[in-house]
């Protein structure tokens, strides 16, 4: 009887999913009677996986960055940064197992797994279709508009809320069991996922209140400034959610270890992007990507992101002004 120990992505729907996905892989194909572990990897800059991390049996890691050790049996990633290093990336291109993938032209990990699977192992998992169909979605942001992805109808879209709001071990392992042979409903039966997703829901609801009185929008550009209320996280689509016709975003909120300016394209928008967000936010010290960046001050300086939201917004909309 082999042991297998799945090392995957965090608090993240696509990490939870995957973790699913390759243990029924594994039992259909390499060893039914497994024994299987779980163990949740989280980014900390630099920091390589830990050789105690690793179980003495088979190992394999989803969603996440590739480790070097001799201990690592499968790896499976879709991330473009996924090696900590050009040594990591050689061990990778050197590998002869042909256990290790890594294509990061798939929105999500699940349908990378599944679609490995599938094609060099030739296991089909027809009964998961649902879970990474959702996945793909969820990971790549390809929601089919914003009442999908901010008012959570989809059984999908609520488990997305509780894994990513959920720390405790056990619970999360329960959930990557469940969805090896139930469906994303049945999941959320569940009575204890079920009340869990009950808080979060109404918290979100709150939050969806609080940016709804806050926000503004004006010549395509919504501002709001959330810093009195210590909003963490939000799902950052709500602001879209609220004004269909935006086509950008600005956005400050106050945390204890930060100030911060979220700036957003709306995913729905018909009109053309003007801007590249990571460069405008380079500007004043942050980055991202073309679609969504953010710029973080120190805790204390609220002040200046507020006037950097402003001279961002006062751009954008001037942009979109111009390209009516
Ligand atoms: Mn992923």
């Amino acid at each position: 009887m082999k042991k297998l120990r799945v090392l995957y992505h965090d608090n993240c729907f696509d990490g939870v999913s995957s973790a699913a996905v390759f243990s029924r892989f594994y039992k259909g194909r390499i060893d039914p009677e497994a024994t299987i572990e779980y163990e949740g990897l989280a980014h900390k800059a630099g920091q390589l996986i830990g050789e105690d991390q690793f179980g003495d049996g088979d190992n394999v890691i989803v969603d996440f960055k590739y480790s070097a050790s001799d201990r690592l049996t499968w790896w499976f990633d879709h991330h473009e940064s996924a090696f900590l290093s050009p040594q990591d990336e050689a061990h990778f291109r050197q590998d002869k197992s042909g256990l290790k993938f890594h294509d990061p032209g798939y929105k999500s990990c699940t349908k990378f797994i599944a679609h490995i699977t599938e094609k060099v192992f030739s296991v089909k998992m027809p009964d998961l279709e649902e879970l990474i169909y959702w996945a793909d979605i969820i990971d790549g942001a390809q929601f089919a508009d914003a009442q999908t992805a901010v008012e959570l109808e989809a059984p999908a879209m609520k488990l997305m809320l509780v894994i990513e709001a959920s720390h405790q071990r056990e619970f999360i392992h329960k959930i990557i069991q469940d969805l090896q042979h139930k469906t994303l409903g049945q999941v959320m039966d569940d009575p204890d996922v079920r009340s869990r997703f009950d808080v979060l829901y109404a918290k979100h609801k709150e939050t969806i209140d609080i940016i709804r009185k806050a926000a503004t929008c004006s010549r395509g550009v919504i501002e709001f400034d959330v810093s009195a209320y210590g909003l963490e996280g939000y799902n950052k689509f709500i602001p879209y959610y609220l004004f269909p016709e935006s086509v950008y975003c600005v956005g400050v909120s106050q945390s204890p270890s930060r100030a911060k300016v979220s700036v957003g394209t709306n995913p729905w928008s018909t009109r053309p992007r003007q801007h590249n967000l990571a460069k405008l936010c380079e500007k004043y010290g942050g980055g991202g990507h073309s679609v969504v960046a953010a710029i973080s001050f120190k805790p204390d300086g609220i002040a200046t992101a507020r006037a950097a939201a402003r001279e961002i917004a006062d751009l954008l909309q001037n942009d979109t002004k111009a390209s009516q």
